[in-house]
């Protein structure tokens, strides 16, 4: 029998793809360590630092991401962390994910070697089979609550083995957005755990935020402009293989148009008085608006 898949473990486990990146993995640590010397996670440090960004994009990491899924990762996020972080499970797919579901993942780099003592990442191995985290955004009632979640993925997994990611630096570790991860505790309080952790979709899908997506509807909280960290342009969104038009009905809430629905209604521009002051509002044109809520009705309806 050959080593469990990514398809059956939701990672794979490139042991010392980088290690001979040496320069660029201590370039990073020195980026973080100059730059955000109190911070000990760093959301989207390649935005000032071109180390990190060089991580992010880096050859290796984005062919490995590409023979897993087969489709051209899009890295849209980092973040790097100066020791372990002790996060409770959970799947990053609350956070983003493409529509259909599951394009998304995750490469995190050890950038020092790391062990049991230093909070290692840890994971349950196969749990992005179980969709759990889709399934509990889909059911909840009301808003996204984070320690709601946590507690339910903590009920779930139970005392189920978890598998830990000790590494040397320049070990990679890819896992899939629905795989339930975290920190290890951390049992030593002095010591670091310098790493960065890549988030990738796949190309030719929409990507959405299912946190701030309203449950049990079809609408999303689309990411829009997404930017693409390889080019540090503005993706587009696809559905069904051809170009999504998106029809922005409120801040949350946008309805991605396939290539059969009529086009979205243009918005009119009114003036209104607000307390003397002149405020512009946009107000869709109501036959168009309406025309097209029959039209997706019964797209629903249809299935
Ligand atoms: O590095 C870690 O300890 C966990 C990181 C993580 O959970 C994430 O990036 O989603």
């Amino acid at each position: 029998m050959g080593s469990p898949s990514f398809a059956d473990t939701g990672v794979a486990i490139h042991r010392g793809l980088l290690t001979t990146a040496v320069t660029l993995l201590d370039g990073v640590r020195a980026a973080h360590d100059t730059r955000w010397p109190t911070q000990d996670r760093v959301l989207d440090g390649w935005r000032r630092d071109p180390r990190v960004r060089a991580l992010a994009t880096h050859p290796a990491v984005l062919d490995a991401v590409e023979s897993v899924y087969g489709r051209s990762p899009i890295p849209f996020q980092t973040l790097n962390f100066r020791r372990g972080t002790g996060q409770p499970l959970h799947a990053d797919l609350i956070h983003f994910d493409s529509v259909p579901t599951g394009w998304v993942c995750a490469a995190w780099v050890a950038l020092e070697d790391i062990d049991d003592d230093q909070g290692p990442v840890e994971y349950v191995p196969g749990s992005h089979l179980e969709d759990f985290s889709r399934v509990h955004l889909a059911e909840r009632t009301g808003r996204f609550d984070n320690a709601v979640y946590e507690d339910a993925v903590a009920r779930h997994v139970g005392d189920r083995p978890r598998a830990r990611f000790t590494a040397s630096a320049g070990d990679v570790l890819i896992w899939h957005g629905a795989l339930l991860h975290g920190g290890a505790p951390v049992v030593d309080p002095a010591s670091t755990r310098w790493s960065q952790v890549t988030h990738y979709f796949l190309d030719g899908f929409a990507y959405v935020t299912p946190q701030r997506s309203p449950a049990g509807s079809d609408d999303f909280f689309v990411r829009d402009p997404l930017v693409d960290i390889s080019t540090g342009r503005p993706v587009g969104h696809t559905l069904d293989g051809a170009p999504a038009r998106l029809w922005r009905r409120a801040h949350d809430r946008t309805t991605l148009l396939r290539a059969a629905d009529p086009p979205p209604p243009v918005p009119a521009r009114v003036a209104s008085t607000v307390r003397g002051a002149r405020r512009r509002v946009a107000w869709w044109t109501e036959p168009a608006r309406d025309a097209l809520r029959d039209h997706l009705r019964g797209r629903r309806a249809r299935g």
